[in-house]
């Protein structure tokens, strides 16, 4: 926890004083003092919430916000039945099948034997997240069912113990991330269906499978924490993420005032780590983050498989999505977004301050399905040309949607996102009260483009052709 330097000095310079006033039975008690006094501050130190200046958190979070578009990972044992069960499937998400196809412990368990990715190939899956443009990777260490995928010491139900695996691939992606200079991140899951003392009380559900809420056991939730805490310890201090991308937070079981304690207890393992907001009670459901009278523990919204309409203003927010419609891989989800599909969800969110978290579900083999690969170069085509229209952006400064496409904005210009090309070549901005001094191609920066400003905006003529149908970047530089 931080200590307050100021109240220490207060207290040395007062005890100096008095030791050199001071002579004999005096300088005894002015020791007492002192010891006592110590103790106390670094106890009020201890007890305070984090404080920071904005100008520290500005800092902290300043990669992340320039980051802008990162990816997710989601993989564990359910990429071994990958969506289907004793013949039964489900449209439900794959990683939840524990909970769906109502597997006990022990049956779900049987998986472990099975998970051998020998095709897991750390370079290559950081590669494919680098050339899409991705600055970020948040990996799943354990989700609901319980299941490590590092090699964590308190824990049997790892990778290293229960597997034929036995190597530890988190610890090489980390390494790998950090080589390719993308940002390593973990996603950590506060619902735990494999934990002793975790049980599941609902109608028609194995005591033992997997459910949206769990029971704990006397006393199992001072248990359950130490456990979570020395888990969160073991990752933070062996692969040092950025973020901790907390879930599963729901429970009944746990409180805001938890979330709060525990966003305290990860800060001070690592006091530049970012923390998302469901650490806390602050979700919302899946809308992400609204602020009430009550401050929320966490960095950042997490709104899901959405875009708030707004963005979620005053707040850093990243939206998380699916490339198909689950997080763990599903062998038969086929149900892709196309490549438009998902850049202009990257530039929809940008344009409203958000960060993208992009998912893929890797195979009990290792490897990132294909239809995700082949999405994800199309996305790092696009960004090759105009990822400087996306990373360290803020949000529109135009007080409404543009009817042709999105905006984003950095100091001195802006970058209008072209979707529906003007079939006259006029595009057509709104004013946003600042004077335009020049306008081009981001992909032809050297070609000027013509414009006329009046009182309610400006025209800017484009070539008959859009560079690209997905989306156009025009900059628009301004004094
Ligand atoms: O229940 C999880 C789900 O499996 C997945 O991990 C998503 C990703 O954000 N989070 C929870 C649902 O909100």
């Amino acid at each position: 926890m931080k200590n307050h330097p100021q109240i220490t000095q207060i207290i040395l310079f007062g005890l100096r004083n008095l030791w050199i006033g001071s002579k004999g039975q005096c300088r005894m008690k002015v020791l007492l003092l002192f010891a006592l006094l110590l103790g106390c501050s670094a106890s009020v130190g201890a007890q305070q919430s984090f404080v920071e200046t904005k100008a520290q958190r500005d800092q902290r979070m300043r990669w992340w916000r320039e980051a802008r578009f990162g990816m997710f990972i989601h993989w564990g044992l359910y990429a071994v039945p990958a969506g289907e069960y004793n013949g039964k499937r489900s449209e439900r998400i794959g990683e939840w099948i524990m909970e769906w196809a109502n597997i006990p412990r022990a049956e779900y368990e049987k998986f472990a034997g099975q998970f051998n990715p020998i095709k897991f190939d750390a370079k290559e899956w950081v590669r494919i997240a680098k050339e899409a443009g991705m600055k970020y990777i948040v990996i799943t260490s354990k989700h609901h069912d319980g299941f490590a995928i590092y090699n964590s010491k308190v824990s049997n139900y790892d990778i290293d113990d229960a597997t034929p695996y036995r190597r530890d691939p988190i610890k090489e992606l980390a390494a790998e991330a950090k080589k390719q200079g993308l940002k390593f991140c973990f996603y950590y899951s506060i619902l735990d269906w494999h934990y002793p003392a975790a049980y599941v009380d609902a109608p028609g559900k194995d005591p033992s499978a997997g459910n949206r809420t769990t029971k704990l056991k006397p006393g199992g939730k001072a248990e359950y924490l130490k456990y979570m805490k020395e888990q969160l310890r073991e990752l933070i201090t062996t692969y040092e993420p950025g973020v901790l991308w907390f879930d599963g937070e729901w429970q009944e079981w746990w409180t805001e005032a938890d979330g709060k304690e525990l966003y305290r207890y990860v800060r001070s393992l690592k006091p530049d780590i970012i923390i998302n907001n469901r650490v806390g009670r602050g979700r919302q459901g899946m809308q992400g983050m609204s602020k009430t009278d009550q401050e929320y523990a966490g960095d950042f919204g997490t709104p899901e498989q959405q875009i708030p309409a707004n963005g979620l203003p005053g707040v850093d927010w990243e939206s998380c999505m699916t490339m198909n419609t689950t997080w763990g891989f599903k062998f038969y989800d086929d149900k892709w977004k196309s490549p438009e599909v998902i850049i202009r969800n990257l530039i929809d969110i940008a344009s409203k301050g958000g960060n993208y978290l992009l998912n893929v579900g890797p195979t009990a083999e290792g490897l990132i399905p294909a239809p995700s690969v082949e999405r994800l170069a199309a996305v790092g085509k696009w960004m090759k040309v105009n990822g400087a229209s996306i990373y360290g952006t803020t949000a529109s400064p135009f007080p409404k949607q543009l009817e042709f496409g999105r905006a984003t904005s950095k100091a001195g210009r802006v970058y209008l996102h072209i979707f529906d090309w003007p079939a006259d070549g006029n595009l057509r901005v709104p004013a946003w009260g600042k004077t335009v001094t020049k306008a081009y191609l981001l992909a032809n920066p050297k070609k000027s483009l013509q414009f006329i400003e009046g009182n309610d905006g400006m025209t800017v003529q484009l070539p008959s052709q859009a560079v690209d149908p997905i989306a156009t970047v025009v900059v628009v530089e301004t004094k």
